[in-house]
Formats: structure tokens, C-alpha cells, sequence
């Protein structure tokens, strides 16, 4: 299939970014779209409950995880990306650091490559993104997923996330890619400690000075459940709360397990904070 690029208005309205990981070992989905077609299927739900653009993922980056080779995370992504791809209108993302593994989704219809090292994770990345016309989304973490929660310090943590994503943003436009297709994640989890993702949330705002669409993953992660003291499978209002207040901090894309649920929370709150007022 031709690549067609990427292009989207942003602002209108919150994006919903569907989760769909095909692993064995992702902390919540784990397990559950073993084919394929189960994959694929989620996919058209997800679609139809609200979805604007599917997340696929081959490589658990929970805390503690290590790394699967390209060639196993290809064999995971690419037949999902070509079921949805040949299936659905919809928005297609490859949340991958590899670029051989971005390279066969976007040459199956992925538009997108979420990249949660924002670049530097693949010297041949840049290249990759730029040369299919794709959208990339770049996010802050420190360390690595396999150290990354072994003792997170920042000095202010937003100033910090805002620098690292003004270079990243700079590397990749002089990688060729341009700012239209750039989307920002402050990486809510990644080498974070509970207040840390909680200013985030809280200060999520300032990092609009980047003049980048913004993107927020808070489902279900764990500083829900060190707040609440629930697991991951009772985490939803916890992430229906975090998803509002990024709303209201100006979240422009949000990206979640539970589609249905949070799309029906992105409109109330959008209502509140993007309505013009009158009745
Ligand atoms: N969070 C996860 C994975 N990818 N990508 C972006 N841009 N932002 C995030 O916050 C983000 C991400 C972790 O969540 P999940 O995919 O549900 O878990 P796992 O890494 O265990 O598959």
C-alpha cells in the first residue's frame, strides 16, 4: 500500500488514541488479541465506540521490561497493522523505538510512529519517519524502561520536560520531519515518581509553549493505584479523573485502554472547556 502520510487538525476536539498491544506481557491488555483477526476485530470496536486513532504495540515498556528483538515485535505488529490498515479508515500508530519496525507498519498504512524515545532510540528513525511523510509523537522519559523507576529526580519536572522536547522537536525538523507532523508526550510513568506525574497533570498547560499538539497517556498506570490503592483492572475512574483535567490542561490527543468509557468523558469535558459559552 502507498503511504499517505499524515495529516490532522488538532484543537477541535480531544483524539482518542486506542490501545492495542499484541503482547504477552503489557501490565493491562496483556494477552487478550492473540491473532490477527482478534486484533483487528478490537480495532473496528474501539473504531466504532469512538476511536480516532489506533495505537498498536509489540513490546511491553512497563517499568522493570526488557527489550524483544525487531524481528519478534515485527512478526507481533505488521499483520495487525495490515488487518486494520485493510479493514478501517482509521488512524493507524506503530508505538515502536525500532525503525525496521516502523519501516514495515508504515509500509503496511501506519501513519504514525510513537516513538517513546522520542528519536533517539534508532540512529535510522528520523529517516524512517520523514521519508513516509509520517506523524511522530515524541515522549519524555528518563532512563529506560528497565531503570527508569529506580529513583526518578528532577529539579523542576515540567522545566526539564519542556526542554527535552524542544530538542527533540528541533532534531526531528532537522531530520526532515515538519512541525506539522510532530505531536509532544510529557510520558506520564516513564521515569516518574507519583508527584512527579502528578505535576505534570497539574502543570500540564505550560508545555503547550512548545506549539505542538499534546498527548497524554494516563490509563491505568500505576500512580492511579498508588493513589487509590486499587489494581490496574480497577483503575478506570481513576483515569476517567486524570483524563479530565488533562482535557482541561489542554491534552489535544489522549491515549487510553477503555475507548468507550473515555470517549463519553473527552465530550463532557471538552463541552466545558472548549464550548464558546453560549448556550
Ligand atoms: N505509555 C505506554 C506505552 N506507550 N506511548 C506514549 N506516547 N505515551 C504513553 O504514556 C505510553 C506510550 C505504557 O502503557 P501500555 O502500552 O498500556 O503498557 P505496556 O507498556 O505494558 O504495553
Amino acid at each position: 500500500m502507498k503511504p499517505e502520510g499524515f495529516t490532522q487538525v488538532f484543537g477541535q476536539r480531544t483524539l482518542i488514541m486506542g490501545i492495542l498491544n499484541v503482547t504477552p506481557d503489557s501490565f493491562y491488555d496483556a494477552g487478550r488479541y492473540a491473532s490477527p483477526d482478534l486484533a483487528a476485530r478490537r480495532a473496528v470496536e474501539m473504531v466504532e465506540q469512538g476511536a480516532d486513532i489506533i495505537d498498536v504495540g509489540g513490546e511491553s515498556t512497563r517499568p522493570g521490561s526488557s527489550p524483544v528483538d525487531a524481528q519478534e515485535e515485527r512478526r507481533r505488529v505488521v499483520p495487525v497493522v495490515r488487518e486494520i490498515a485493510r479493514r478501517l479508515p482509521v488512524l493507524v500508530s506503530v508505538d515502536t523505538y525500532k525503525a525496521g519496525v516502523a519501516e514495515a507498519a508504515l509500509g503496511e498504512g501506519a501513519h504514525l510512529v510513537n516513538d517513546i524515545f522520542a528519536l533517539r532510540g534508532d540512529p535510522r528513525m528520523t529517516e524512517v519517519v520523514s521519508r513516509f511523510g509520517a506523524g511522530v509523537v515524541l515522549m519524555h522519559m528518563q532512563g529506560t524502561p528497565a531503570t527508569m523507576q529506580q529513583n526518578p529526580q528532577y529539579d523542576d519536572v515540567i522545566l526539564e520536560i519542556q526542554s527535552f522536547l524542544e530538542d527533540r522537536v528541533q532534531a526531528a525538523r532537522e531530520g526532515g520531519v515538519p512541525p506539522g507532523r510532530i505531536i509532544v508526550d510529557p510520558g506520564i510513568g516513564f521515569g516518574k515518581t507519583v508527584a512527579h506525574n502528578l505535576e505534570i497533570l497539574r502543570r500540564l498547560r505550560e508545555l503547550k509553549r512548545l506549539g505542538q499538539p499534546l498527548l497524554v497517556g494516563p490509563s491505568r498506570k500505576s500512580f492511579l493505584g498508588a493513589l487509590s490503592g486499587l489494581p490496574a483492572e480497577e483503575r478506570l475512574e481513576g483515569t476517567a479523573a486524570a483524563l479530565a483535567l488533562a482535557v482541561a490542561q489542554g491534552a489535544d490527543i489522549v491515549r487510553v485502554h477503555d475507548v468507550k468509557e473515555m470517549k463519553r468523558v473527552a465530550v463532557v469535558a471538552d463541552a466545558v472547556v472548549r464550548s464558546s459559552g453560549e448556550a
